[in-house]
């Protein structure tokens, strides 16, 4: 089946290897590699339960191409590769959607930061990627998940899962629904800002998460996953990364006492970053910046949470608890964070001063 499929993309080609790839929590990918060939090659099935429109993403992906592979660029994204007929994409007869991507040769994805350096590129990377991407026209983009960072939106999926409590799991969880619960109020002050039309939608990534970063040696080389990348908020795409770049420990770390908040990694991360977006902001976005760490993690908590509830519907999952596992990574990081909120807000006066 996937001989197949690589057919409809690379006709006559053999295939020396094909196997599963990466720690992707959303599509599934393989990587290809040919027989005598220096180049391989990324296949994915598209995750079409989560995007609901593979072709529009396919556009999105060949406008970001264009703009980031530049020649002078040092920061590149995969390439999409063209089916026998043109297109971007293939559906196979059970309609699966696939496509096909260039593998970023001789890079390899970081799991957690460890040294600071590597917090400097990815803030390097990610930053270049949104400055490059500012200049885009935001009203020819779709937005492929609908309300995909809206917190009000997200806070109802959760109240929607404890209502249902569909997998029954809601009486092993009541300290953390109420650790959330409680946080609701202060999380909502960027989305409001920014229905006051305050803080510009432009063209972001949407999901900065470290391992969305391809690095090569001791250089952050490419930003890849772009099927979130449209309209968004530039703010969240910083407080994302830092999400899971300041996270001393992985997303899914068991052993509590590893979770921590790298204020070294931070300030490399935020260095970097700004290094390329600072003149791009606005005041708001400068102002509220703060709140963006917090906020993201508080996302992705409740997401994780609410996907706990509803018996792993949406993440892929290893175990039973993972998605719990994840949520309490989440919330210990955010009490990580907000014992640090003072220094991060100085810390940004600093940069922006
Ligand atoms: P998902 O949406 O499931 O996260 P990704 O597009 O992020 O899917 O791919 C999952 C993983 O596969 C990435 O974290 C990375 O390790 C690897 N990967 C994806 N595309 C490439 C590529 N073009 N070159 C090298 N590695 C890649
Ligand atoms: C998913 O696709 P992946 O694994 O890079 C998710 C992100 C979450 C992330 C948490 C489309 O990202 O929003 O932050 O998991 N992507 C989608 O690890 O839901
Ligand atoms: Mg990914």
């Amino acid at each position: 089946m996937l001989e197949e499929i690589i057919q409809r993309f690379l006709p006559g080609e053999r295939i020396a290897d094909i196997k599963p790839y990466g720690n992707g929590h959303i599509n599934t990918t393989y990587r290809v590699v040919l027989p005598g060939r220096d180049d391989s090659y990324i296949l994915q099935r598209i995750n079409t339960e989560v995007f609901s429109d593979p072709s529009g993403i396919a556009e999105t992906h060949l406008k970001i191409q264009e703009i980031i592979n530049r020649q002078d660029s040092p920061i590149k994204t995969a390439l999409l590769i063209p089916t026998t007929d043109g297109k971007s994409l293939y559906v196979d007869k059970n309609g699966g959607v696939w496509r096909l991507t260039s593998f970023i040769e001789n890079s390899y994805t970081v799991e957690v930061v460890e040294e600071e350096w590597q917090a400097f590129e990815a803030g390097n990377a990610f930053g270049r990627f949104a400055r490059l991407c500012d200049g885009l026209d935001v009203s020819s983009f779709i937005e492929p998940v609908k309300d995909f960072h809206r917190l009000s939106f997200r806070i109802r999926q959760l109240d929607e899962a404890i209502e249902r409590n569909r997998a029954g799991r809601l009486e092993g969880v009541v300290e953390i629904v109420d650790f959330f619960k409680d946080r609701e109020k202060k999380a909502g002050i960027i989305e409001k800002i920014s229905g006051e039309g305050k803080i510009p939608t432009r063209i972001v990534h949407n999901d900065t998460k470290i391992n969305n970063l391809l690095f090569r040696g001791n250089r952050a080389v490419a930003v890849i996953d772009l099927d979130t990348a449209g309209p968004g908020i530039i703010c969240y795409d910083y407080g994302d990364a830092v999400r899971t770049i300041a996270n001393t420990a992985a997303e899914d770390e068991q052993d509590s006492d590893r979770i921590g908040f790298s204020f070294p990694a931070f300030t490399a991360f935020t260095r970097g970053y700004m290094g390329q977006v600072k003149p791009v902001l606005n005041g708001y976005e400068k102002r509220y910046l703060y709140l963006a760490p917090i906020l993201m993690t508080y996302i992705m908590g409740i997401r994780f949470l609410a996907d706990y509830l509803n018996g792993d519907l949406y993440y892929k999952t290893l175990y039973d608890k993972h998605n719990l596992v994840r949520s309490t990574v989440q919330k210990k990081l955010i009490e990580r964070m907000e014992e640090k909120e003072y220094e991060i807000i100085d810390f940004l006066s600093g940069i922006f001063r």
